[in-house]
């Protein structure tokens, strides 16, 4: 169960981004994964609007991603409004219940209303009974797929924050690139200053990403501070 927002039995998190407008905020998805691995629900990382890139941007792309293979983590590059690699995503979703999350506008509500036989949910528009500018999903909602299972759209992934991991080695076991390898010298290695330390040796050879490395590292670091402060 995700504690906030509350969602029970859900089979994946579906982290979604766009490739622009907005940016893709890697550390969110770092983030998102961490949570769900937390919380043991599957994850997935889409990246719609595609079609604001050139091929060459979207190589690009794909390689800055590449470390979820390895973490094997499902990726789809996706444009709602071009229909690119929609079914592919949904063929993958059939049968399943599946959160969706991700920043405002990055077309969460797009891609449901392309995975539901009606298309209810309000994108962009202006929103008649609510007078807002921007309609943004404001509530849960549970919405049965054509293909079968159920997606859910929930706006509450903005305001996520590092779970209530209560220990170095818990963290550790949330990075599962961290404990395919070689063991480190010592056992209680925390990856950060020890020598003989395998994590930092497949940094450094570039088999785990820097970047997940360095959210290791920062994550750490903001759970040590909790950590002291209830001791
Ligand atoms: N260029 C492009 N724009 C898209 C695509 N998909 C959605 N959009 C646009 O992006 C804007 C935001 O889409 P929404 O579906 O409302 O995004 P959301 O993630 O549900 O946003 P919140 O409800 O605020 O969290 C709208 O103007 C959509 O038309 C796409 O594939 N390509
Ligand atoms: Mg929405
Ligand atoms: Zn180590």
């Amino acid at each position: 169960m995700l504690i906030r927002p509350i969602v029970a039995n859900v089979d994946y998190l579906a982290i979604q981004f766009a490739a622009k407008h907005p940016n893709i905020d890697f550390e969110r998805i770092n983030l998102l994964l961490l949570t769900a691995f937390y919380y043991k629900v599957k994850p997935i990382v889409i990246i719609n609007k595609i079609d604001y890139l050139t091929e060459e941007e979207l190589c690009e792309l794909k390689e800055k991603l590449s470390f979820l293979e390895k973490i094997s983590v499902p990726m789809f590059v996706i444009s709602c409004h071009q229909n690119i690699g929609l079914e592919e995503v949904e063929n993958f979703l059939k049968d399943k219940t599946t959160v969706i999350g991700g920043p405002s506008g990055v077309g969460k509500s797009s891609f449901i209303n392309f995975l539901q036989s009606e298309r209810i949910l309000k994108t962009g528009e202006i929103s008649e009974r609510l007078q807002r500018g921007k309609h943004t999903t404001r509530d849960s909602n549970m919405i049965k797929m054509k293909a079968g299972g159920y997606i859910i759209d929930t706006p509450g992934f903005s305001s996520i924050e590092v779970p209530n991991i209560k220990n170095m080695e818990e963290l550790v076991s949330l990075f599962p690139e961290f404990s395919n390898i070689e063991s480190c010298k010592f056992l209680n290695c925390s990856h950060t200053h020890e020598p003989g330390c395998n994590v930092k040796k497949e940094v450094e050879e570039n088999k785990i990403s820097k970047d997940r490395y360095d959210f290791y590292k920062k994550t750490l670091k903001i759970l040590s501070e909790r950590w002291n402060r209830y001791d």
